[in-house]
């Protein structure tokens, strides 16, 4: 057996109990694909996983890809080769690749669930294969030539990377200084170096086509003075994808890192050696909002990502602590002969346990329900050619909604995963988490990234209140607390509730995240100079919380979530679920009481944090750190 264990019942259980997903699936755009072909998909994908795709996890850890300075090309080890081959061989590339370019046409929700299932098992092969989204991207934004480009990446299984870093522009991408001068005959040559870029060089295709972002001449500072550019490693022949020259696009070195070794994080440089030549995306200066098309499909990645590796290290650890013998029952601790048993008997073993499940289980349910706000895009996208709705519309809100949520998958997920997994899933282990006989200790190291990339966890706390929350006019978010607050009133008018105890700590919640995000939204108001006692500096005060808010906003949802499925769980419990349905269900009524018990409160104390920030932090000299 490999190291990955995948949750296909509870991603069922989400995509067909919960979430309905059995309505949209066989109908419409999506009418090639029933509830029982996505149900044979995530089968297959899961078995693919948990075997072909896991088996390289380990070994590609202690044999990362070897970098020739001299060529500027990288080897990767053949068992991940073999891994990745039996990826793209499988075609499970093309579910998120349009149908004019030979994809499944499926919803998100399908997707992000399969997607779950490789990001779990080896993460890296999902991020290779990011050339089947990057077409979708190319074909949906670009000229009729990029179009055709996009065709061949598809066929051809070519590799794509984003390249946005600079070694002085990270998480201030506007800060770019890589330079694009337009040619006589409309292409433009790209100048400048580009860091950490993924997937930069590897021998696993023939070309890799790079999305750059880089400045034209003479245009404005900033993130809006950034076009988008279509750079190939091999110049293409548009009609036939013949490959041509080699392109001026090298990379020049390759990370050392802490985990997702595996995954090539390169130092590209352009137009040093010869011309890099590029084209512009969809022939408009808009490269920041195309990009953040990407971005905002990556940063769903991230997320699920993390929760995948959370879900398996806590599989991984209940499995270890169902065999483990140790100590006694503390029930028993004064008879020192009495008997030895498991870990899963302490109390303290099971808090971690239960822990582990609950936000595995409540983010992955926070992945789909995001995804689902997607499936409704998508479909109005298919039926209309259009990804906005009409204002006020169900397709105007999904559109909010998804964005609202964003930021929550991206930085609650992996915050929440790569703690967990170490303080709970290696602990879980105890000494032996720390050896490498178990797959938990690179768990932690592989997840740790997923914080970081993509935008850090501040970006995305500030992302959540700045962008989605102030800017929208708190619109999703109106929405998104509208059907919480439906759950916590679920109970009412039922004879007997056996979850009004966790319907009323998820309300107390909701009322602490009312009062750290009004709290917040009063100090930008005092902030505005213009109005009367306005100081810019209580800005500070709303920089001090955000990444404090948008944890929070994951814990109301978490919990939420985890009450609405504890919900379905008990009316399948009362109409006489059997078998091994009987302990899932069980879990899940567990999971939410757990989580409203033992989490949920504490936001309390981030409340209280939240109204007693004053400025003195920021008034501290510097060196007095
Ligand atoms: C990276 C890659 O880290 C790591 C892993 C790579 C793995 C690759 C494999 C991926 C697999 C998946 C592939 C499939 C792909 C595709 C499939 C598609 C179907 N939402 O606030 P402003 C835009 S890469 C949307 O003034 P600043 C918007 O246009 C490196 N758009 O920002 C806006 O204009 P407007 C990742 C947004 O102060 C404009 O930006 N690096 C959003 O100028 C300006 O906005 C980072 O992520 C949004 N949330 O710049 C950088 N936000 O307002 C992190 C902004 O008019 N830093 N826009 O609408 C940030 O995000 C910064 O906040 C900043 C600030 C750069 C945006
Ligand atoms: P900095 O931006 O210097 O941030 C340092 C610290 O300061 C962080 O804690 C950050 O949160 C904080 N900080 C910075 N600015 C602010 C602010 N305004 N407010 C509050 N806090 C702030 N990039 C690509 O373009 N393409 C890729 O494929 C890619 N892959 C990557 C793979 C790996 C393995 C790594 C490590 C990075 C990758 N990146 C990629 C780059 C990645 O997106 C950046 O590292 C990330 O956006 C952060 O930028 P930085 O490292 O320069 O950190």
């Amino acid at each position: 057996m490999g190291h990955y264990k995948s949750n296909l019942r509870d991603l069922e259980f989400n995509l067909f109990e919960v979430l309905g997903r059995d309505e949209v699936l066989g109908t419409g755009p999506y009418e090639d694909f029933d509830a029982d072909t996505a149900r044979q998909i995530l089968h297959a994908v899961g078995e693919l996983a948990e075997n072909e795709l896991a088996d390289s996890l380990i070994d590609s850890d202690r044999n990362p890809p070897v970098f020739d300075p001299e060529a500027g090309t990288v080897t990767l080890p053949e068992s991940f080769k073999r891994s990745y081959k039996a990826f793209v061989d499988a075609d499970w590339g093309l579910l998120s690749v349009p149908a004019e370019l030979g994809g499944m046409v499926v919803p998100p929700s399908l997707n992000w669930a399969a997607a779950e299932l490789v990001l779990g098992a080896n993460p890296a092969i999902y991020m290779y294969s990011a050339g089947f989204g990057f077409a979708r991207v190319l074909y949906e934004l670009g000229t009729e030539e990029q179009k055709k480009l996009a065709a061949h990446m598809v066929e051809k299984k070519w590799g794509a990377t984003m390249v946005l870093t600079e070694p002085d522009a990270g998480s201030d991408v506007g800060a770019g200084r890589t330079k694009a001068v337009q040619q006589p005959d409309g292409t433009w040559h790209i100048e400048g170096v580009k860091r950490f870029i993924t997937s930069g060089e590897h021998d696993m295709s023939e070309n890799i086509i790079h999305l750059v972002l880089a400045r034209p001449e003479g245009a404005g500072p900033g993130t809006k003075g950034l076009s988008l550019f279509a750079v190939p490693k091999y110049m293409v022949d548009a009609e036939t994808g013949e490959l041509g020259d080699r392109n001026g696009v090298y990379v020049t070195g390759v990370e050392h890192k802490m985990g997702l070794k595996v995954s090539t994080t390169c130092e590209v440089r352009f137009g040093e050696k010869h011309p890099a030549v590029g084209t512009l995306v969809g022939d408009v200066h808009d490269g920041i909002a195309q990009m953040f098309r990407v971005i905002e499909y990556a940063r769903m990645m991230v997320g699920t990502k993390a929760i995948a590796t959370l879900s398996t290290g806590y599989l991984n650890a209940l499995e270890y602590a169902k065999e483990r013998v140790q100590g006694a029952d503390l029930t028993q601790m004064a008879d020192k002969a009495a008997p030895r048993v498991t870990i899963t008997h302490h109390p303290d073993v099971r808090r971690s346990l239960m822990l582990q499940k609950a936000y595995a289980e409540g983010l992955r349910a926070l992945v789909l329900f995001t995804a689902m706000q997607q499936d409704i895009v998508d479909q109005h996208y298919l039926e209309t050619g259009s990804m906005e709705g009409e204002k006020g519309s169900a397709v105007d809100m999904a559109v909010r909604v998804n964005d609202l949520l964003l930021p929550i998958v991206k930085g609650v997920g992996s915050e929440r995963a790569w703690v967990l997994l170490g303080t709970e899933s290696l602990q879980t282990f105890g000494g032996s988490g720390f050896l490498q006989d178990y797959p938990v200790e690179q768990y932690v190291r592989d997840a740790k990234i997923d914080t970081l990339y993509e935008g850090t966890t501040a970006i995305q706390g500030q992302d959540f209140f700045f962008r989605k929350i102030v800017r929208d006019k708190g619109k999703a978010l109106t929405w998104m607390s509208e059907q919480v607050m439906a759950t916590v009133k679920g109970g009412e008018g039922l004879e007997s509730d056996p979850l009004a105890a966790e319907r009323e700590l998820l309300g107390k919640a909701v009322e602490d995240i009312t009062v750290i995000g009004g709290s917040m939204i009063d100090q930008l108001m005092k902030s505005d100079p213009r109005q009367e006692g306005g100081d810019i500096t209580n800005l500070y005060k709303v920089g001090q919380n955000t990444t404090r808010l948008l944890m929070a906003a994951g814990d109301v949802l978490v919990g939420w979530l985890l009450l609405k499925q504890a919900d379905v769980a008990q009316k399948a419990l009362e109409a006489g679920a059997s078998g091994s349905d009987v302990d899932f269900y069980t879990g899940k009524i567990a999971a939410a009481r757990f989580f409203a018990r033992t989490q949920l409160p504490l936001l309390q104390g981030q409340r209280t944090a939240c109204e007693l920030t004053d400025n003195s932090l920021m008034e501290v000299p510097e060196s007095a750190f």
